[in-house]
């Protein structure tokens, strides 16, 4: 029993990766674990998962993320950019830019971190739900928002995926070929176990899972003017499948990434008898401590495996070692 909670959601696995753990199932990810992604690199050959970060373009897909802004550095009350150095000295040559963004971390391809999304739990037993994250961190204490709207996750942050380095063995399920773009699917433990039994897919404990939906396709075609079909194209996981989220529970999976906008589907409501809007972002974040990765850009990617008749790769993906931060654009690497 740990200070921060006497009873733990049913299901979760607080507490099993120690008292104070902050890295959930990224702790599957060992040595042995990159030794065996490592035993994955055939031919050295690279695919760069990230869209560019100024994509999907607009705000369709979500209302409150926004594209980055660049904007130049001041310096001496002047733009610091094609700034020229002879201005202050008639010999010097120098042309120098510097420039800030300001970046929603969760715009574009991303990193959850377990700070994202937490619940309200009776973790002290007592009858009174508090709002908690996973392994009973804080909101509040740990997740913090000072009166200035200044904010800062000082558990459960970020920079926990960073300095783990997130290298590992990346496994690819191909939805795309199965479900296509229109209408969405909704793709439960029956029809998962059945593109993987057709496709000859195995997941193992620690393995990070990338699911391929073909949105990626979609988002880079329309040139950073998306259009709301995007909001019904391309699968997405059944959060409310039970057996579903039982699976990931025992497959011991490290993480999951997709290059949809939630790797589940994102509804207004789900049905009455549930709790939670995102009830994988539920069982994964805050009961099992899974890091969740969306809008990747996983087609190139999917296309070479699916053509030399493989799934696994060697994964390198850790986010900005940005501390405190619940969310992160992210550069992953596959390597094959
Ligand atoms: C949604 O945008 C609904 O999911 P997330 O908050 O994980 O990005």
């Amino acid at each position: 029993m740990s200070q921060r909670w006497r009873k733990r959601p049913e299901g979760s696995n607080w507490g099993d990766f120690g008292p104070d753990d902050q890295r959930g199932r990224l702790n599957l990810i060992d040595e042995k674990k990159v030794l065996q992604a490592a035993d994955e690199i055939r031919t050295g050959q690279t695919f760069c998962l990230s869209l560019p970060l100024d994509y999907p373009g607009g705000n369709v897909l979500s209302p409150v993320r926004f594209p980055p802004r660049l904007q130049p550095v001041i310096r001496n009350d002047e733009p610091y950019y094609n700034y020229e150095w002879r201005k202050k000295e008639e010999r010097l040559t120098d042309i120098a830019s510097d420039d800030a963004v300001l970046l929603y971390t969760q715009y574009s391809t991303q990193w959850d971190a377990l700070a994202h999304r937490g619940s309200l739990f009776d973790v002290g037993d007592d009858g009174n739900p508090v709002p908690v994250y996973y392994n009973g961190y804080r909101a509040g204490e740990d997740v913090v928002m000072g009166e200035a709207g200044d904010v800062a996750a000082h558990a459960l942050g970020i920079e926990n995926m960073a300095t783990h380095g997130v290298q590992g063995r990346g496994v690819l399920v191909d939805l795309y070929s199965h479900c296509g773009e229109f209408p969405r699917r909704e793709v439960g433990y029956d029809q998962l176990m059945r593109i993987m039994e057709a496709d000859n897919v195995e997941v193992e404990q620690g393995d990070i899972l990338c699911l391929w939906t073909g949105l990626d396709r979609m988002i880079l075609r329309m040139n950073k003017q998306p259009d709301a079909s995007l909001k019904e194209a391309c699968a997405v996981l059944d959060g409310h499948d039970k057996r579903l989220l039982q699976w990931i529970t025992d497959s011991g999976i490290a993480a999951i990434a997709s290059d949809n906008l939630a790797v589940e589907n994102v509804r207004k409501s789900g049905p009455d008898c549930c709790t939670t809007t995102l009830p994988l972002h539920e069982h994964c974040l805050f009961k099992l401590g899974i890091h969740l990765g969306e809008l990747w850009h996983l087609a190139e990617l999917a296309e070479w495996l699916h053509a030399h008749g493989r799934h696994r790769f060697m994964l390198t993906a850790p986010p900005l070692h940005l501390p405190g931060a619940v969310g992160s654009p992210v550069m992953p690497t596959a390597t094959v």
